[in-house]
């Protein structure tokens, strides 16, 4: 898809465009004005968990630097900011007491943002659940629904008319998935029957507070945010077939049919047999709340196989440095589906991005590839626009180098370089082209 053309002038004037960050990715301070541990400050300290044997003690110091990082955002150009909140920060044990030093960190960040005519798109859950939580079970256990629903109405009684929407959950797919069956995130735990409470529960917990944060009288857009992308058959065979339509089951219906549809796919509740969500009477129709809209992080496409995995260079695509392969049609695919399929009130696409090793050179980030991602997704969501597809937003992963969970500092998704050692900041050349772009060049 190389060379396609794409300029801001085809998009409608009001569209939102951003980049997106995340609060243990970058703002470090892991301790500081009563901030209590979260899972991931937990599962950093035990060896062998991040590749770099790293943490989020200072990751890119945006407790410390958000002045500075305000101006990246406004030099950009963009007119909108995806970032999140840490609940440990604003409340340490996950309940009882709030923490008044952390809320007056967002409320000066909230102020500035706002000084500069950026909106606000705020995410209450990125991963970060305060680590007190988890010694009560974590997502697997129910209890914590009430927590979190508690918290929401507390953010959205103080910040919810100033921000410009609130977005529940980043991702729960991988928070339930990664950390409770696979393991490779926290809490570390091997087990899909744990997952898929965990599942139910983030779900059940965003339609709590959602409903919640409503009865407030707030009329802030509300939504959640999935990652999500195709998946294909890796060969005709029928057990190929059959695998990607149960893949396919697991990772995009089983969020979006409880969500927009208020029912958990039969097919996907059969193959689970015993490990089944733990449905209630009533959970499917408080999940099933109204989102005004649908965050969609999209980062390449996946393949199914019943045999040997699939190999991600046969296609001869780009593949990033984590292994992904460079996919755009795959965006236009999915934002015409999920619109065919569930007709969310608005689509906005949350997170787009790709790593590559960036090196400064004379000052300077040359990153070809990073900046043909940008543009040929960019132009990917456009596609999808001109086929009716009511897409209102795009946000870049990410404004800057930061904390990349598992990968430790590795791996580099920023449109700012940071140089870890000094917390330089440098605009890579795809960031220059996004600011070109974003002035209507
Ligand atoms: O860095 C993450 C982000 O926190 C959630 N979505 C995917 C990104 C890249 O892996």
């Amino acid at each position: 898809m190389s060379n396609m053309t794409v300029s801001r002038d085809h998009f409608p004037k009001d569209f939102k465009w951003g980049v997106a960050t995340s609060s243990f990715q970058i703002e470090g301070a892991h301790d500081r004005d009563g901030k209590g541990p979260s899972i991931w400050d937990a599962f950093c300290e035990i060896d062998g968990n991040i590749a770099d044997a790293s943490n989020g003690h200072v990751a890119c110091d945006h407790y410390a630097r958000w002045p500075e990082d305000i101006e990246l955002i406004s030099r950009l150009g963009v007119n909108a900011y995806r970032f999140s909140m840490s609940w440990p920060r604003v409340q340490p044990d996950g309940q009882g007491t709030w923490n008044e030093a952390g809320f007056a960190f967002y409320d000066q960040l909230i102020s500035a943002l706002a000084a500069r005519g950026i909106e606000m798109h705020l995410t209450l859950n990125h991963w970060d659940l305060p680590q007190a939580l988890q010694e009560k079970g974590g997502w697997a256990s129910r209890e914590v629904c009430a927590h979190f629903e508690r918290y929401a109405v507390e953010v959205a009684r103080r910040f919810g008319h100033r921000v410009h929407s609130i977005c529940t959950h980043n991702e729960p797919w991988v928070i339930a998935i990664l950390g409770y069956e696979q393991g490779i995130f926290p809490p570390g735990m091997q087990s899909r029957k744990q997952a898929m409470r965990a599942v139910h529960h983030l779900l059940l917990s965003h339609g709590m507070a959602v409903k919640a944060m409503r009865g407030l009288g707030l009329t802030t857009p509300m939504g959640i945010v999935l990652n999500l992308s195709p998946i294909y058959p890796a060969s005709d065979d029928p057990q190929d077939v059959a695998k990607s339509k149960i893949d396919d089951g697991l990772i995009l219906r089983l969020y979006m049919d409880a969500l927009f549809k208020g029912e958990y796919p039969q097919d996907v509740i059969d193959h689970l047999g015993d490990d089944a969500p733990p449905v209630q009477p009533g959970d499917l129709a408080t999940i099933a709340q109204h989102n005004d809209f649908l965050g969609v992080n999209y980062y390449t496409r996946n393949f199914s196989s019943s045999g040997n995995p699939w190999d991600v260079s046969s296609t001869g695509n780009t593949v990033t440095d984590m292994g992904w392969e460079v996919y755009p049609q795959g965006l236009t695919e999915l934002l015409c589906r999920l619109h065919h399929d569930y007709q969310p009130e608005r689509l906005w696409v949350t997170e787009n991005g790709s790593a590559f090793k960036d090196q400064v050179i004379d000052g300077e980030v040359n990153d070809p590839q990073r900046l043909e991602y940008l543009r040929d997704h960019i132009a990917a969501t456009h596609q999808a626009m001109a086929q009716g597809v009511p897409v209102e937003a795009y946000f870049a992963w990410s404004l800057m180098d930061n904390f990349e969970w598992a990968s430790g500092y590795a791996k580099r998704f920023g449109l700012v370089h940071v140089d870890f050692a000094t917390q330089k900041r440098t605009f890579k050349n795809s960031a220059l082209w996004y600011q070109n772009f974003l002035l209507g060049n």
